[in-house]
């Protein structure tokens, strides 16, 4: 059955071989799933209607496989990708699971762990580029710290820069058409984490050897546990151009790294966002890093993917309708519309503008009088959201 919500592979959905394959462990109890084969994945999501497939390196490769092991692993994985018309838009590392990496790949004080750290990435950068992917995500998830008193936080940002100019000019040096995608969160793994939000890495990127090639992959739950707006963060990124990849899932506030089926806790905050990279024509890969609950089975995986990529086009036909619908066009129009002849004192400053703008008479208790009308806009929105509209 098809509806106008299935997803198509033009929609360019994507999900990590670690999301769909996630096997419901977590700190108090055991995998509840066994863990689905690679190959199979690839599968599956393509016949629900997905375009690409991301992945660690060691969600493909076991970490001890030898040269000839990875490369048999390697051909047999493009040769099911081929097979259903499914690509890897971007490939990462795993610089958190192995205890060597128990304070960290980049940022770690010991130099002989930063050095491996970057081999690793070295290597995983060469398997996504061999797959076909664009983009590489890093993700620090131990590059943090518990015990404050053991690692300067300064050195730690200036290891971190040094371990990504590192790999731009490893990138160049290949001649890879590769960007960089940062992701932050706030904690978990670590007590905390250095970069804790998209904002932190926009300020980053700016000071490294090759911005240009770096961008940021926000991830809705992760601004969602520092309690942030993740659409305004996701238009900062937007608006500077940095928007390269971005991790759809979601989140209660407040709480542990939860990493939900897109759209199953905050129908509200999810439309503002899909509607965002929908008007802003956002083309990038749409990547859902999210995994079942822990109460499915596979059948309840595939119900989760599945529901993850519907939602996504729920809510898109949904903010087209919110656009198109009169009633909104209408207030919209009288908000912005009104008082238009005094855009000529805004804008590109000169002195005489300021001149002339410092003689103008304001009538602030008129203009403070005014209500906005905005409880009008957001009962339609509700409406609509709640299908009686
Ligand atoms: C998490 C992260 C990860 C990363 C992934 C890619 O909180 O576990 O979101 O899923 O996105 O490791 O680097
Ligand atoms: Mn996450
Ligand atoms: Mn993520």
């Amino acid at each position: 059955m098809s509806d106008p919500y299935t997803p198509t592979k033009e929609d360019k959905f994507s999900f990590g071989l670690w999301t769909v394959g996630n096997v419901g462990r977590d700190p108090f109890g055991d995998p509840v799933r066994k863990p689905i084969p690679p190959n199979r994945i690839v599968q599956r999501l393509s016949r629900l209607g997905a375009w690409g497939v991301n992945l660690h390196d060691n969600d493909l490769v076991p970490i001890d496989a030898t040269r000839t092991q990875r490369n048999k692993i390697v051909r047999s994985f493009k040769k099911v990708l081929k097979d259903h018309g499914m690509v890897v838009p971007m490939a990462t590392t795993n610089t958190f699971t192995h205890p060597v990496f128990r304070d960290g790949g980049f940022t770690s004080n010991d130099p002989k762990v930063r050095a491996y750290g970057l081999q690793k990435v070295m290597k995983s950068i060469d398997l996504g580029v061999e797959l076909g992917a664009k983009f590489f995500v890093c993700w620090g998830g131990r590059e943090g710290i518990e015990c404050n008193v053991a690692k300067d936080p300064v050195e730690a940002i200036k290891r971190y820069r040094d371990g990504i100019n590192y790999l731009c000019k490893y990138v160049i040096d290949q001649g890879y058409d590769l960007k960089f995608a940062l992701e932050a969160k706030p904690n978990e793994p670590r007590a905390d984490l250095y970069f804790p939000t998209t904002g932190h890495y926009l300020a980053f990127i700016e000071t490294l050897d090759h911005p240009k090639m770096v961008g940021v992959n926000p991830e809705v739950a992760h601004e969602h546990m520092a309690g942030l707006n993740f659409h305004h963060g996701v238009a900062q990124a937007i608006e500077a151009g940095k928007l390269f990849h971005i991790d759809l899932n979601d989140q209660r506030f407040g709480r542990y790294d939860q990493d939900f089926r897109f759209g199953s806790e905050d129908y509200k905050s999810a439309f503002h966002l899909v509607r965002l990279l929908e008007d802003t024509s956002y083309g990038g890969p749409k990547h859902f890093d999210a995994h079942a609950y822990r109460t499915e089975d596979e059948t309840g995986v595939w119900a989760f993917a599945e529901g993850c990529m519907r939602t996504y086009n729920i809510l898109k036909e949904k903010a087209l309708r919110f656009s198109e619908d009169p009633e909104v066009q209408d207030i919209l129009k009288d908000m912005v519309g009104q008082n238009a002849s005094f855009k000529k004192h805004l804008g590109k400053y000169s002195r005489k503008k300021a001149q002339s703008l410092k003689r103008t008479k304001f009538d602030v208790d008129e203009m403070g009088a005014k209500g906005l009308g905005h409880e009008r806009l957001d009962q339609i929105l509700a409406e609509l959201l709640l299908g009686v509209r």
